[in-house]
């Protein structure tokens, strides 16, 4: 059998091909590679971004499967080469995010306008991608002080969309790079939406759960999305969706060197105790090569048995891996 070599260039284009295209459009300004790299917590480039020229793409892995991320830029220029070229940009999305700035209404209609020309190509190229869109800058300073113009504002871009777009799957989120939780949610929901595996993770997730005696748990992935989680209630779900990025922060500031190779598995798990109660955080490393998974738990105690967390691992791998 013949054996063949390819080159990085050459596996990237073939990883290109067989991955998921999730798309990031909207008009320049928007907040997409804010967005893309808010949930990579690279938030030292947040701070120093420049418009995006032309597409950037990302290959990254969600639960085993590959997805190719595009980001478009959005100023005005590379939007008109888009359109001519709907071919190379747009074909083969499988999910559409698309971006407004909700605190620009003068480029509202603009960005309505655009939204259309995108979907536009969708139906020219015969795809029908669901498209999220994310009402973005949703800040939480402006949540608490003018809620009712934010909602006045929610309602008329919704109308205005469902006026001038005809589309059947438009869906709505709310983000904040402010609120990284808001934008956890809403990349969590959207890519686990393309996978039938996500059952099977939610119930394994339980049994651990149940068998840790744990009021909570969320399973994390490297790129901060939520891959399944169990709540006792409500108090513990809003507890711990609110706390994951910044354990995740905290462990990325934690970040251990090669100088320090006799450092354990087990060793590496945090315990912060507040409101009486005690979040568990631990990295989990499924397989070589994979970036790591985290659990946050909620707990009671402080106890963390390695034999069931092994067979969580395991179980886990299986279901992503195997
Ligand atoms: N207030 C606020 N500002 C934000 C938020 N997200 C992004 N920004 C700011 O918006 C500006 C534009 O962000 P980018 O992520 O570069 O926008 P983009 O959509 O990628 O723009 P192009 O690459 O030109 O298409 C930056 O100054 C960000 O700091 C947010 O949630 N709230
Ligand atoms: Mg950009």
């Amino acid at each position: 059998m013949a054996i063949q070599f390819l080159t990085k260039d050459e596996k990237d284009k073939k990883k290109v091909v067989s991955a998921s295209k999730l798309l990031f459009t909207g008009l320049d300004n928007a907040g997409k590679t804010t967005i893309i790299y808010g949930i990579q917590r690279e938030f030292s480039k947040i701070a120093f971004l420049k418009p995006t020229r032309g597409a950037q793409r990302r290959i990254f892995e969600f639960m085993g499967r590959e997805i190719a991320e595009w980001d478009l830029g959005g100023q005005i220029s590379y939007r008109i080469s888009y359109l001519k070229n709907p071919g190379k940009y747009f074909d083969d999305t499988e999910i559409a995010i698309y971006v407004i700035d909700i605190q620009n209404r003068v480029r509202l209609p603009e960005a309505i306008s655009y939204l259309k020309d995108v979907v536009e190509q969708f139906k020219k190229l015969e795809i029908a991608p669901p498209i999220y869109i994310f009402l973005h800058k949703y800040d939480p300073a402006l949540r608490r002080n003018a809620l009712n113009e934010m909602k006045n504002l929610e309602v008329e871009i919704k109308e205005k969309v469902k006026r001038n777009v005809e589309y059947k799957q438009i869906f709505y989120y709310n983000t904040s790079i402010y609120d990284l939780p808001s934008i956890i949610k809403a990349m969590s929901e959207i890519l686990l939406s393309l996978y039938s595996k996500s059952e099977l993770i939610e119930k394994t997730i339980i049994e651990f759960g149940k068998k840790t005696y744990s009021d909570g748990i969320v399973l994390l992935d490297d790129n901060s999305l939520i891959i399944g989680s169990y709540y006792k209630d409500d108090e513990t779900k809003n507890l711990l969706s609110a706390s994951t990025p910044y354990f995740l922060t905290l462990n990325d500031s934690f970040v251990f060197t090669e100088v320090q190779p006799s450092r354990k598995e087990e060793d590496n798990h945090m315990v912060v105790q507040r409101f009486g109660r005690n979040f568990l955080f631990k990295q989990l490393s499924l397989k070589e090569g994979i970036n790591p998974y985290y659990i946050l738990m909620l707990k009671q105690d402080t106890h963390i048995n390695k034999e069931d967390i092994a067979c969580f691992s395991n179980l886990l791998k299986e279901i992503l891996y195997s």
